[in-house]
């Protein structure tokens, strides 16, 4: 097998159909038209196929890919994107349709948040959807525990919307708390950090590695806010084997299009959906909602329930919109289809 990080059997058999001057690959950073791949035995830099582009296919952070590596014309492209195992996207901004993948074959990503203004759990819930959904396992990070009074308080507060989700509290400064997150840290895992700017990420990775490797910068005084210090998503390789990625500080994380997320990262209300009088009930004020009653009971808090009730709406929204996105996408393939159709009669005369 060869010695791309986090490489496995299966993509060992996707690969294997390729012969003649191939390389397996790993998209370490990706920027406009070219990307760092990691390869066996070093880094290089790649473009982009033309193919690949035109049908849609973009490469991203932690991607597997084949290289047609033609060293002697000085060429080296990426020519096919292997299959993700784990997919990280969000939903477009704006008016745009459709979602942008951020990040592919994720084992796990910890969610990093930290002891101070960033602290809010309905972000929180917010970011564990949009990891549910990426099919990568989450793990929450309350960073900078150092200057919290009561962190055990705080990890509380999280563990009361994380479910199952571990909860880690740690100072990436003082490096207290850090040995529990070698469990996910093995060969062959990637870890990917996201979270809100300013919150740690690169200053944790640098601890991982005992040494900066990436820069890092102070809060801003008055709100805590970061100041968008890290701009290029990229992938480091730890002495351990494993695997991380440092994400640029996410502003506001939109949801992508896809529904099992938002069940996992509210089990608590769907599991108590399941005795609803109605089986369509919207647990907003019908009556025999078991979901209410669980609200009314304190069993379920009522900012879960209305930012579940938040979410599932900007769910909805999300997927007409790609609906739309993937209509408008279809005409203009049909409008292709149809100039080319004209262009050959003019050709060929036929009718
Ligand atoms: N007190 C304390 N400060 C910390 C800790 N971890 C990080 N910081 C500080 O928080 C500030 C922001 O850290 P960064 O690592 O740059 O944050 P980031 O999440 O990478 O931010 P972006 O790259 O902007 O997304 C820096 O001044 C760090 O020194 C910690 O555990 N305790
Ligand atoms: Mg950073
Ligand atoms: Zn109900």
């Amino acid at each position: 097998m060869n010695s791309v990080p986090g490489w496995d059997e299966e993509l060992e058999s996707a690969f294997s159909v390729y012969n003649g001057p191939y390389l397996p690959g790993r998209v370490a950073s990706r920027h406009k038209t070219v990307c760092d791949i990691l390869i066996p035995g070093g880094v290089v830099q790649a473009g982009i196929s033309g193919a690949l582009l035109r049908i849609g296919k973009q490469p991203v952070v932690g991607d597997f890919v084949v290289l047609l590596d033609q060293p002697e014309l000085g060429s080296r492209m990426v020519v096919n994107i292997l299959p993700r195992r784990t997919c990280l996207s969000r939903g477009a901004v704006g008016d745009g349709s459709g979602e942008q993948v951020l990040a592919a074959n994720i084992d796990t990503i910890f969610i990093v948040t930290s002891a101070g203004k960033d602290l809010n759990l309905r972000r929180l819930e917010r970011y564990l959807t949009v990891v549910y959904s990426s099919g990568a396992s989450p793990v929450i990070l309350l960073n900078k525990i150092d200057l919290a009074d009561d962190p055990a308080r705080m990890v509380e507060k999280i563990q009361s919307v994380a479910g199952d989700v571990p909860v880690i509290p740690l100072s990436a400064l003082s490096k207290a708390g850090l040995d529990a997150l070698n469990p996910y840290l093995i060969p062959g895992e990637t870890v990917a950090l996201i979270g809100s700017s300013g919150v740690g990420k690169s200053t944790l990775i640098n601890a991982f590695f005992g040494e900066a490797v990436q820069k890092t910068a102070d809060v801003r005084k008055d709100d805590e806010k970061g100041r968008h210090t890290t701009t290029v998503r990229q992938m480091f390789l730890l002495p351990s084997g494993a695997v991380l990625i440092d994400n640029p500080g996410i502003r506001e994380i939109q949801l992508g299009d896809s529904s099992d997320g938002l069940e996992k990262a509210f089990s608590d209300i769907i599991n108590a959906a399941s005795n609803c009088r109605f089986k369509d009930c919207t647990h907003h004020d019908e009556p025999g909602c078991a979901v209410l009653q669980a609200v009314k009971a304190g069993l379920i808090p009522e900012e879960r329930l209305d930012s579940y009730h938040r979410l599932t709406e900007e769910l909805i929204f999300q997927s007409k919109k790609s609906e739309i996105g993937l209509k408008r996408l279809e005409k203009e393939k049909y409008k292709e289809i149809a100039v080319t159709i004209k262009k050959y009669r003019k050709f060929t005369g036929k009718p």
